[in-house]
């Protein structure tokens, strides 16, 4: 089996790097620059109009989507136990994985980018504002979920890579994020797992890459 993930630093598509490698998957991972508007090149667009990663190729054919990404991870390496077994704690988390890229994500977007949603003059502030406080009610109800645990089940399993990314990202923007203790104590954690620590290697030397072609 032939598996290529597209990929870009500090994009959302560092979750499925982590399961995959979690996985002990054989996987290329193509790094797209988006400063050079690498995923809106017509080549890119023709794997994903979406121009978005995270984008898998299995021999050949394109999946987008990280929670599908992330089930179709999961399905083809069971022996990582990436979702867990019973079915109601499966269909539970694949709930999470959807929160977090459906109910969380565009929180973050938002928070980095205001004029995407909103041209009014002056209004980022307000963007910033408003989702600030909605990103912030879902890391209440994260934190919550994550107390007195290692982790969303009784395992590592995908929602935890996908949440990671979300606090890291949040971690990226000036915000008070001391009150949510079990998120942060979830993310120190995740920091010290050999596939997370692989993958902000992997990241390091694309970002020098991309710093060199600059
Ligand atoms: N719903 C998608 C969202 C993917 C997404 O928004 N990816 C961002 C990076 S975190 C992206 O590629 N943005 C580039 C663009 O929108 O042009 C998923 O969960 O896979």
């Amino acid at each position: 089996m032939d598996i290529v993930l597209y990929y870009a630093p500090i994009t959302c598509a560092l979750a499925p790097y982590i399961t995959l490698t979690e996985a002990n998957a054989k996987f290329e991972a193509r790094p797209l620059n988006f400063r050079k508007g690498q995923h809106n090149s017509p080549e890119y667009l023709k794997l994903n109009p979406k121009h978005k990663v995270p984008l898998l190729i299995v021999d050949g054919q394109p999946l987008s989507e990280s929670v599908a990404i992330q089930i179709w991870i999961a399905r083809n390496f069971p022996q990582a136990k990436l979702l867990p077994a019973d079915p109601w704690q499966e269909l539970k988390a694949i709930s999470l994985l959807s929160w977090c890229s459906g109910g969380i994500h565009p929180f973050l977007a938002r928070i980095n980018s205001p004029p995407r949603v909103c041209d009014a003059p002056n209004a980022d502030d307000s963007v910033r504002r408003l989702a600030q406080a909605q990103l912030f009610e879902n890391f209440k109800i994260a934190d919550d979920l994550l107390a007195g645990r290692e982790f969303f089940f009784d395992h590592f399993t995908a929602p935890d890579a996908h949440f990671f990314w979300c606090f890291r990202r949040a971690t990226q923007f000036e915000l008070d994020l001391s009150g949510f203790k079990n998120c942060t104590a979830h993310f120190e954690r995740m920091k010290q797992r050999p596939s997370v620590q692989k993958l902000l290697a992997f990241e390091k030397l694309v970002q020098e890459e991309f710093a060199k072609a600059a």
